[in-house]
């Protein structure tokens, strides 16, 4: 037997309940439905407003769930407000078996339900939503993908290059670089998002990107790069930046010294890998002995995919550890690397973290 939306809500909201006995004590009455001619326009009123209610419990109960379900894992991000879900009022809810069943459901539609944000600045700017993962579409006539939002330290970050723990391996050959490899499921999990990812990402606009760093000590440090972007395969994900700022030095260039800057500054430089040497160093290949991909020229001063030490300092044939070379030196391996980004007037809005995340 089916019950009307009153009844429905009556089962999930106590407050309808005392709504409906100051404004119409004689309808809530156990067993009495009541009808609009009982008590006129006040009722028409609640009858709205507990529609409004009802499809608001129904969305904010299937969203904890969600939640629930996937605590770190969100493929999804569905638009909840209080405008946009507009579920059909004569769905009757009986009891908590029927919004069992209701919340197993996908909701139905209303509207742009599933969006795809350019990235995690739209997905913050639209949602405020907490750190994790998300789908993102830099460009209209690409498919989607999975990105790590980092909605702390200001929110809005589009997190591209993860170093946590060492357990993903990040010698790899071109094509997964190329694709991206890595976990994306967990809030620790190491990743590079890969590099025709980037090349659209970071392609949109002005962007700012921060690269955050932490030694075997709890220390952190950071740099900030302007305009920061890699071209597209054919140029061998070529590598260009603009200003740098921040905490941790320019390691990207090289440091101040004219030598280091002649062997080691990355901008313009081409992206290598083990089976891929597009490096500057004509006598070998910077990716295989620093046993990573990267952005090489005689080689690095910096260089966040080398491999993983369980230590800071480290002895090695080269300098081949997760290096940022102007802060703790060459011989010493970092803990805990990210690189992410944002557009440039975001820092207009939500102003940048104060660089210590
Ligand atoms: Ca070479």
């Amino acid at each position: 037997m089916k019950t009307n939306i009153a009844e429905s809500v009556l089962l999930l909201n106590p407050l309808a309940v005392l709504m409906l006995h100051l404004v119409c004590p004689t309808i809530a009455a156990p067993g009495h439905l009541y009808t609009s001619d009982v008590c006129g326009p006040e009722t028409e009123d609640l009858k709205s407003n507990i529609g409004k209610l009802k499809n608001k419990v129904l969305i904010m109960t299937w969203l904890v769930e969600h939640l629930q379900m996937h605590r770190y894992f969100r493929p999804l991000q569905l638009a909840v407000s209080d405008s946009k879900p507009q579920t059909d009022p004569s769905v009757n809810v009986k009891h908590n078996s029927s919004l069992d069943k209701a919340m197993m459901k996908p909701l139905p539609p209303a509207g742009n339900l599933i969006v795809y944000d350019k990235d995690c600045s739209e997905v913050f700017d639209r949602l405020r939503s907490p750190s994790g993962f998300y789908r993102i579409r830099p460009k209209l006539h690409q498919e989607p993908f999975l990105v790590y939002c980092d909605m702390a330290d200001g929110g809005g970050w589009t997190v591209f290059q993860r170093r946590r723990h060492g357990k993903v391996d990040f010698n790899r050959d071109w094509v997964d670089y190329k694709d991206g490899f890595g976990d994306f499921k967990l809030w620790n999990d190491e990743f590079w998002l890969g590099n025709d990812h980037m090349n659209s990402l970071l392609s949109e606009g002005k962007n700012l990107v921060k690269i955050d760093l932490m030694d075997w000590e709890g220390k952190r440090s950071y740099a900030f790069y302007e305009n920061f972007r890699i071209t597209d395969e054919a140029d061998k994900y070529r590598l260009q930046y603009g200003q740098y700022s921040g905490k941790a030095g320019d390691a990207l260039t090289g440091g101040a010294g004219m030598v280091e800057q002649w062997s080691s500054c990355l901008s313009g430089m081409q992206f290598s890998t083990g089976d891929q040497d597009n490096d500057r160093f004509l006598q070998g290949s910077c990716a295989k002995e620093n046993q990573a991909g990267w952005w090489f020229n005689r080689c690095h001063t910096a260089n966040l995919n080398g491999k993983f030490y369980h230590r800071g300092k480290y002895k090695a044939e080269y300098d081949n550890g997760v290096v940022w070379g102007t802060w703790k030196g060459l011989w010493y391996s970092l803990r805990h690397t990210t690189m992410k980004v944002r557009p440039l007037f975001y820092l207009d809005i939500a102003g940048s973290g104060a660089g210590d995340i």
